[in-house]
């Protein structure tokens, strides 16, 4: 330990602490801009400059270490000109159209720069061109509002190992963009949406679909058919300004309902039939000599991932839709049909806390029924803020109830699939029962729960040792595979998600401070809220869920049938 003054403030820290962390732990707010705890300390901003008695310049405190007697000033006069000039320069070559960005009042800069007192910018220059990359379905980059602090240029190169985005040319015209100026419809890129998530500025941001939805739901002519993704009733509460890990189920349908949606579903619905079709393919693979380990495939990002990088595992991919695709199928198939609706009018809307989602419903196999299986994606941000332009009192509502007929039940199984290792939990409650013959009143599988990196465990089924494993986050995902690759590790079912954490902190999640992501983790936070839901709920298995029964009695037949391998499975080809 080593003990410092900050701001005439003693205090004992670890000796590996940098100053930024010192001062957070004597309570001293430090204002920081690239600064990304664990994934951008790079101090390339020079936002958190501090004064180090006896040093001779100003610096940058996130990265610079502490030591024993230091005396450090925080808010000195120079301090506090050298922050503000380092925030006009920036501000200089910046897109400084706040009112009509998509981050307006939720922007570290533009809250820097108010907090800091900037009244202008002494230094007009030239601005780097406005180049808009709007080309791929998930992500539009704004290089004029590229502030070059690097954040997701790390998250990208570092939290998922892909490497998309990097500093290009030098001096004035540098840019943060894909190499040999591409767009990112060019690139291997995932579209997970984690830059997006990184970056303090409205440099990047998803695909707009809400007018493409508000049209749909004007029209007298189009059915319009809304489901939610588990991990939204997580995140959309933070669009409120509600604690990070409230969960919202009830207010979220009852703005739905307001919103004028013709009908309001929870994809946990599909995600119950998902644990059907893939329990039942991983208990065929295991007896039947089938390719394993099957891994899971509901997250799409981690689908590209593995279709760029690891096409020799494509084939131990389930060959599963991922859920709210089911639920687009089943939709435009067995729901028309029952309520008499031709599918070609019905619109099909998923609320996804992901980004990649808005790729996926776009592949072209992704329409068994002869129609799109869901028509538009748009993320939790998009629908924070349909419910703000429909001027919704969300905080004022009322609890709702999902619709409940045909496609309304849903067990926690169905829940748990948004936080890392529920699908793999879900997919056990089921498994397990069905090899053993016999019901267990224990369901939660508490090994593989939590978000380090890579879960691993045994267990008996059936007389048998299944081996299983959880990665989360595309750099784990890549670990893990390489040791199956090696034969270092042998296991029968693998659950992979694109993004750490699993969708809790999918790319379409309403964005989280640098500030607040010093002292929290917003995975685990979110993650609450769904284990939340699941032991309330009366049924926590999704083979017991009835309208899923009911599903396979009057239409699909049973798991696996050639109906339901029509209408639910596909095949990724590299
Ligand atoms: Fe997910 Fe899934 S859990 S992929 O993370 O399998 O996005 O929430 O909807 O489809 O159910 C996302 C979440 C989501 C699907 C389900
Ligand atoms: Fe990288 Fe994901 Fe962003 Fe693509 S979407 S650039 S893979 S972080």
């Amino acid at each position: 330990k080593v003990t410092l003054t900050i701001d005439n403030i003693k205090v004992e820290v670890p000796k590996d602490y940098t100053i930024l962390e010192a001062a957070k732990l004597a309570g001293i707010d430090i204002p920081t801009l690239c600064f990304l705890k664990g994934i951008n300390e790079v101090g390339a901003c020079r936002v958190c400059l501090v004064e180090i008695e006896g040093a001779r310049t100003l610096q940058a405190s996130c990265v610079h270490p502490v030591s024993e007697g230091m005396v450090v000033k925080t808010n000195s006069k120079k301090v506090r000109d050298a922050r503000k000039s380092n925030v006009e320069l920036i501000l200089s070559n910046h897109n400084r159209e706040c009112l009509i960005c998509d981050r307006n009042k939720n922007c570290e800069l533009q809250s820097l720069s108010e907090e800091l007192g900037i009244r202008e910018i002494p230094f007009e220059g030239i601005k780097t061109e406005a180049i808009i990359d709007d080309q791929s379905f998930s992500i539009v980059r704004d290089q004029s509002k590229c502030i070059l602090c690097g954040r997701c240029v790390n998250v990208c190169r570092n939290i998922q190992k892909i490497g998309i985005l990097d500093f290009v040319n030098r001096g004035f015209d540098t840019q943060v963009a894909p190499a040999f100026g591409k767009s990112m419809a060019d690139v291997p890129c995932i579209y997970c949406g984690q830059c997006i998530v990184a970056c303090p500025v409205g440099a990047l941001k998803e695909k707009d679909d809400i007018e493409k939805v508000w049209d749909a739901i004007e029209n007298p002519d189009v059915h319009v058919v809304v489901q939610t993704a588990p991990a939204v009733r997580a995140g959309l509460g933070e669009c409120f300004e509600l604690p990070i890990g409230t969960r919202v189920t009830g207010k979220m349908v009852a703005a739905l309902k307001r919103m004028g949606f013709d009908r309001v579903y929870d994809t946990n619905f599909a995600a119950d039939l998902t644990i059907m079709e893939e329990g039942h393919e991983l208990i065929d693979r295991v007896q039947n000599g089938g390719k394993l380990p099957m891994i899971t495939s509901c997250s799409p990002g981690w689908i590209r991932y593995c279709e760029f990088n690891y096409p020799d595992f494509l084939e131990n991919l389930s060959t599963c839709k991922s859920p709210h695709q089911m639920m687009g199928a089943i939709i435009k198939s067995y729901y028309a049909q029952k309520k008499g609706i031709d599918p070609k009018n019905i619109f099909v809307v998923s609320i996804m806390p992901c980004t990649s989602k808005k790729t996926e419903c776009q592949r072209p196999e992704m329409n068994s029924t002869g129609y799109r299986d869901v028509d538009a994606v748009l993320t939790t941000r998009e629908l924070g803020k349909m419910i703000k332009q429909a001027r919704i009192k969300f905080l004022e509502l009322e609890d709702e109830q999902f619709d409940q007929d045909l496609l309304g039940e849903y067990t926690g199984a169905g829940v748990i699939f948004g936080a890392t290792g529920g699908v793999m939990e879900a997919a056990l409650r089921t498994v397990a029962e069905v090899l053993e013959g016999k019901v267990f009143e224990e369901v939660e599988y508490t090994a593989i729960r939590g978000v380090e990196d890579i879960k691993e465990a045994t267990l008996t089924l059936g007389g048998m040792e299944v081996k299983i494993a959880v990665a989360h986050g595309t750099a784990n995902a890549g670990k893990l595979l390489e040791m199956v690759k090696l034969g270092e590790k042998q296991y029968h079912f693998i659950e992979i998600m694109g993004c750490s954490g699993g969708c809790v902190t999918g790319g379409g999640q309403p964005h989280v401070s640098a500030k607040t992501l010093m002292n929290v983790d917003v995975r685990a936070e979110r993650a609450k809220a769904l284990y939340e839901e699941d032991r309330i709920l009366p049924i926590r298995k999704s083979h017991e869920n009835l309208q899923i029964k009911k599903l396979y009695e009057d239409f699909l037949e049973k798991p696996n049938s050639h109906k339901a391998h029509e209408l639910l499975h596909t095949h990724y080809k590299a």
